[in-house]
């Protein structure tokens, strides 16, 4: 290592420098580390993996729908990020935890998540949607990269409980600027804890573009805390799957911590909120669609005589079905009472929280004339 104070000449981080088993036009390409990781990925299983994402796609599309028409508050679309999602989520133990951020639609999706479950919280019906034990998976996190910190201590359960499940946060290229990312990779390495860290670089955090946040890959600093990584396309559902199996296997081996970055990009704005038009290029964004994760899947099935008419009508059918059962959670959700509040924060009942829920109750007793009045 040399010791100086010059700054070295700024890289342009290149984002084809990945490990990659699928080129932008489907066709497969040899790598010999990770090959022997997606060796049992035959035909059925690589559609299963195409109709993950599909319907992940379909689910994101009818939350925009639904924010847009008024019925969710808000929207974090995942659209440009099934491949990284449902890849990356395949490779788990159903008895593994993992902690996502907001955006990840297909992780919960392959978790194991109901349509509700990617509504209620959004339409501000619930605190939560799922039960975290039901699909071993917790609330999203809205909190950027505090997650990572709760990955990290959940691994280090596992390692007192002395079995060997694995933990996994997942959060973005932005987040790693946060403190909670490094300290949680600080422990995570020190503790040689059970944990996967998932990066996803979409190349935005709302309108601050990666290139200002770092000036490296991102998989090339946690070699720097002693954890190894990988850098894949993240538009790639085998190189993603094939990763996150290296990953999991690592860490399942007591081997400690393992980093993946997965390159990618959010083809819709940050959340339904914001208008991405005011901040990126265009042909930036056309440059990503001609990557879409789905179509290059499509293309390797086809070239294989693998993805028959039959097999696009049922994905078609299953979507439409998932779309239509998310719309009617969303329209269907009971309308809780404000009082409700103070139900679930503790699990007993005790003097200060009943003199909050009295004062409270009299307040919206205030409003009782109102309604009749109009
Ligand atoms: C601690 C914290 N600071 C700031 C925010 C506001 N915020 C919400 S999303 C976001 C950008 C995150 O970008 P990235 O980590 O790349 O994830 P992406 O949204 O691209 O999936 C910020 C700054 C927050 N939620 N939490
Ligand atoms: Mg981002």
């Amino acid at each position: 290592m040399t010791h100086t104070l010059t700054p070295t000449a700024e890289p342009a981080v290149d984002v084809d420098d990945v490990a990659r088993l699928l080129n932008q036009d489907g066709e497969r390409i040899a790598d010999r580390e990770l090959d022997p990781y997606v060796a049992d990925i035959d035909a059925e299983a690589l559609r299963g993996l195409y109709r993950d994402m599909a319907l992940v796609r379909r689910i994101d599309t009818e939350g925009v729908a639904l924010q847009r028409q008024g019925q969710l508050g808000l929207w974090a679309p995942c659209q440009g990020q099934e491949a990284t999602q449902v890849g990356t989520a395949r490779a788990f133990r159903s008895d593994d935890f993992v902690f996502p951020s907001y955006r990840e639609i297909g992780v919960n999706f392959v978790r194991g998540a109901v349509p509700s479950d990617f509504v209620l919280a959004w339409r501000g019906e619930a605190h939560s949607t799922y039960n975290p034990y039901d699909i071993n998976t917790a609330t999203p996190q809205i909190i950027i990269g505090a997650q990572s910190l709760h990955a990290v201590g959940y691994a280090m359960g596992i390692q007192f409980d002395g079995t060997d499940q694995v933990a996994a946060a997942y959060f973005g290229d932005g987040a790693t600027s946060q403190g909670d990312v490094n300290e949680a990779m600080v422990f995570a390495s020190s503790f040689r804890a059970p944990v996967v860290f998932v990066c996803t670089n979409n190349q935005w955090a709302i309108s601050e573009p990666v290139t200002v946040q770092a000036k490296f890959p991102i998989a090339g600093r946690a070699p720097g805390f002693g954890i190894p990584s990988l850098r894949v396309d993240g538009n790639d559902v085998l190189a993603c799957l094939a990763a996150m199996r290296w990953a999991v296997d690592h860490a399942r081996r007591g081997n400690g911590p393992a980093f993946i970055e997965a390159v990618t990009y959010r083809m819709g704005p940050h959340t339904t909120s914001d208008d991405p038009t005011r901040y990126r290029d265009k042909d930036e964004v056309e440059r990503w669609r001609r990557r879409d994760p789905l179509t290059r899947v499509e293309a390797l099935l086809r070239a294989q005589g693998e993805f028959s008419e039959d097999f696009e009508r049922q994905v078609a059918a299953d979507a439409d079905r998932w779309g239509a059962d998310v719309r009617s959670a969303c329209l269907s959700a009971r309308t809780r009472e404000p009082i409700e509040v103070f139900d679930n924060v503790y699990d007993e009942p005790h003097v200060g929280l009943d003199a909050q829920r009295a004062q409270f109750a009299a307040y919206l007793d205030g409003f009782a004339g109102e309604e009749a009045g109009r």
